[in-house]
């Protein structure tokens, strides 16, 4: 997700790593090169500068010059103080009025037309019971209506707009009215964005603020624009005074200096993570996941997340199984793509498998998907199971019974090798990672979300 600045973190801690012992000059050149990967990677500087000092005074602390693994110690350090940057701990909504007001803001294009809709379908996934409804109130655009409208009518959630309303802080007061009078217990407020900060905006949302008392104000920031989000938060935060972030975008090409900075310099927490355009690609932000992503260790808590969320427990089991194993035949390859399809973009998925990298390429559309189906189900059952190599004249007759081209047959094969050679190195990765005091496994993962201590 982050590239260059997990490059260069993974790089100097394996160089750390071979050192028997460390000392004052290589934690100091060890602390400098973290210093410049967080600046590259767009971190607010006062940011960075508290960070590395922190990170310094410890690491010359006695707990790991005197430690028998000084690189894994100063890895561990790195680790843990960008999760406390981060804010620690997970900070769901709060949604504890008898009608609780979420009001979103930000720049124009952030993605807070698409994140409205993505709260209302996490909140009726995991608060049964909860009645929410959407408030269209950007009345900039015209076709933000619609916009939402088509979020909303695919989720089963309403929302409300009335023709003819030109002025947005009536249209929100209108839907408070309906909100209160139908019982509904959340009302999603869109809000029109800007291409700067200006004056109006600000007016207006403070305006709409004042009418709604929300319980929650989010900024949403669009994490491919590193520290200018940051900026914006802050400018955001003194006029409306945020309750949290929701970063976004966070499937392209992020930049680290949003997420790890954003925290910090407004004193908000950062709430929840936007991950592709689907409905479903919202997540909490979770401080430890962020930090484990950041360094490369993979994102093995929102994967057991999703997981639960659209697994029943038994096939969560069952995943958590063949995760491990990282045995699979084709026939798994393709139970597994349709399970793991439920559970959103297979490429946002993919991106929480440590070394996903490259896979990054791999096609997982509906188009790819049924082909890869009828491929399999032209296969014998020895192929499937790769009893039998698959040489050129089996994929031919493949081929030619699913309706496709070798070159079909061949991506699939390919594929299907990749993912299968990604699972068989989960485990190793994932021992490599404990050993630096970063990733547990997945059922150590579990007890932490019952609330016991993993590290
Ligand atoms: N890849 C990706 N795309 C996203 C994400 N969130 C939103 N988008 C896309 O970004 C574009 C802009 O999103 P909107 O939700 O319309 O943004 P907005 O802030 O409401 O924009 P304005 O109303 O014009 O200010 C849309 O094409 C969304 O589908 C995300 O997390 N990842
Ligand atoms: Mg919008």
């Amino acid at each position: 997700m982050f590239g260059a600045l997990t490059d260069k973190l993974q790089n100097l801690f394996s160089s750390l790593r071979g050192k028997k012992t460390l000392n004052e000059d290589n934690i100091a050149e060890a602390v400098r090169e973290v210093r410049l990967a967080l600046l590259d990677a767009d971190v607010n500087f006062t940011v960075v500068s508290a960070f590395v000092k922190r990170v310094k005074e410890k690491a010359l602390g006695d707990e790991v010059l005197k430690s028998v693994t000084p690189g894994q110690q100063f890895t561990k350090l790195v680790h843990d103080e960008l999760i406390a940057l981060m804010g620690s701990v997970e900070a769901p909504l709060d949604l504890n009025a008898r009608l609780s007001v979420v009001m979103l803001c930000g720049l124009q294009g952030s993605g807070k037309t698409t994140t409205c809709a993505k709260l209302a379908s996490y909140i009726s996934r995991t608060m049964k019971g909860k009645k929410v409804l959407l408030a269209a109130c950007d009345l900039q655009r015209p076709a933000a209506i619609d916009q939402l409208k088509k979020l909303g009518g695919d989720i089963g959630i309403p929302v409300f707009h009335e023709a003819g309303e030109t002025s947005p802080v009536k249209m929100a007061k209108k839907a408070l009215a309906l909100a209160e009078k139908e019982g509904f217990d959340v009302l999603i407020v869109d809000t029109a964005g800007r291409l700067h900060v200006d004056e109006d905006l600000m007016q207006e949302l403070e305006e709409m603020k004042k009418l709604l008392t929300p319980r929650e104000v989010l900024f949403v920031a669009n994490a491919t624009t590193g520290q200018d989000a940051v900026k914006t938060a802050a400018e955001f935060d003194k006029r409306v005074q945020i309750t949290g972030t929701v970063l976004t975008m966070l499937d392209g090409n992020a930049r680290a200096g949003a997420a790890i900075s954003i925290r910090e310099v407004t004193n908000k927490p950062l709430k929840f993570e936007g991950v592709g355009e689907k409905v479903g690609d919202l997540q909490l932000f979770n401080p430890r996941s962020m930090a484990d992503r950041i360094l490369g260790m993979g994102d093995v808590i929102n994967l057991v997340r999703k997981a639960e969320e659209n697994y029943s427990e038994e096939e969560s089991r069952e995943l958590e199984k063949k995760l491990k194993k990282a045995s699979f035949t084709y026939e798994d390859y393709l139970k597994q793509m349709g399970m793991v399809r439920k559970m959103g973009s297979f490429k946002s998925l993919l991106r929480m498998l440590p070394g996903f990298g490259s896979l990054g390429d791999l096609d997982f559309s509906d188009t790819e998907f049924n082909k890869m189906e009828a491929i399999i189900f032209s296969m014998t059952p020895a192929e499937r199971q790769e009893r039998v190599e698959l040489e050129h004249g089996r994929r031919k007759r493949i081929a030619k019974g699913s309706g496709v081209s070798v070159d079909d047959v061949n991506r699939m094969v390919k594929g299907f090798k990749r993912v299968k050679q990604l699972f068989k190195n989960m485990p190793d990765m994932k021992a490599q990672a404990k050993k630096m005091g970063g990733m547990p496994d997945l059922n150590e993962l579990k007890k932490q979300f019952e609330g016991k201590k993993w590290h």
